[in-house]
């Protein structure tokens, strides 16, 4: 059994999704970020980050795994799915997973804070953020031009770009002019794991909806947890 600490953002869905499509039996664990429990000591010694998501895999001696990108590698070479083991085929993969993670996720999440989150608009920090994460969504929109998928068979890769890609109109980054892309989120957006994974630990629009929890009390919470001295 693996314990999954998560919350529902793009990196928490890229491990509920991982888990999903594997088939492996996981347990959620819930982390309400906005208040802070991802900075707990108890939590901090499973990821000394503090922050979602992180894994701790029961039947491998409770060892603990943070940083998506290298949870999501520990649980495709643990069932040997998601992930080709030959060397080009690997790396390929490895290539567009790294993508997500030094490009796509660090500026849109950083477009998320200066477009939604921060009370101050700094315009010139609004474009350079969008603009990069519209450039990025053009290399995807090229490789995806004559491939299914982000390389080779669908993998993590795909799971990590999409977990992110789906938020573009949070960030503020139009995917009108990317038809390869539309195709490739829409495709992935209708596979049951990825249903599933999505609801993990809570469907985000049904909660706020249910909560009448509107964009305002949503971006506060947000900007409270940017401005928390330890994050
Ligand atoms: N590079 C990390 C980023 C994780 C991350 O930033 N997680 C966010 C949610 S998407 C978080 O935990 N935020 C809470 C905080 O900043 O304290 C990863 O890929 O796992």
């Amino acid at each position: 059994m693996i314990d999954l600490y998560t919350a529902a953002t793009p990196n928490g869905w890229k491990a509920s999704i991982t888990l999903e499509e594997l088939g492996l039996p996981y347990e959620v664990k819930a982390i309400d970020i906005s208040a802070g429990a991802q900075k707990e000591d108890w939590f901090l010694k499973i990821n000394p980050n503090g922050r979602i998501p992180a894994i701790v895999d029961r039947d491998n001696g409770d060892f603990a795994v943070f940083e998506s990108g290298a949870l999501m590698i520990y649980l495709a070479e643990k069932t040997g799915k998601l992930l080709p083991s030959d060397v080009k085929g690997r790396s390929q993969v490895i290539q567009w997973l790294m993508f997500q993670m030094g490009g796509i996720g660090p500026m849109m999440g950083q477009a998320n804070v200066f477009y939604r989150y921060f009370p101050e608009k700094i315009q010139a920090a609004i474009d350079r953020y969008q603009a990069e994460s519209s450039r990025l969504f053009g290399v995807l929109d090229g490789q995806l031009k004559d491939n299914e998928y982000l390389a080779g068979d669908y993998s993590i890769a795909d799971i990590a770009n999409f977990s992110w890609v789906r938020i573009h109109e949070w960030s503020g980054v139009d995917i009108e002019p990317f038809a390869h892309l539309q195709r490739w989120l829409g495709a992935i957006s209708e596979r049951p794991a990825v249903i599933a994974g999505l609801n993990v630990p809570y469907n985000l629009e049904e909660r706020m909806a249910a909560q009448k929890e509107n964009e305002e009390d949503f971006k506060e919470k947000a900007r409270k947890m940017l401005v928390t001295k330890n994050s």
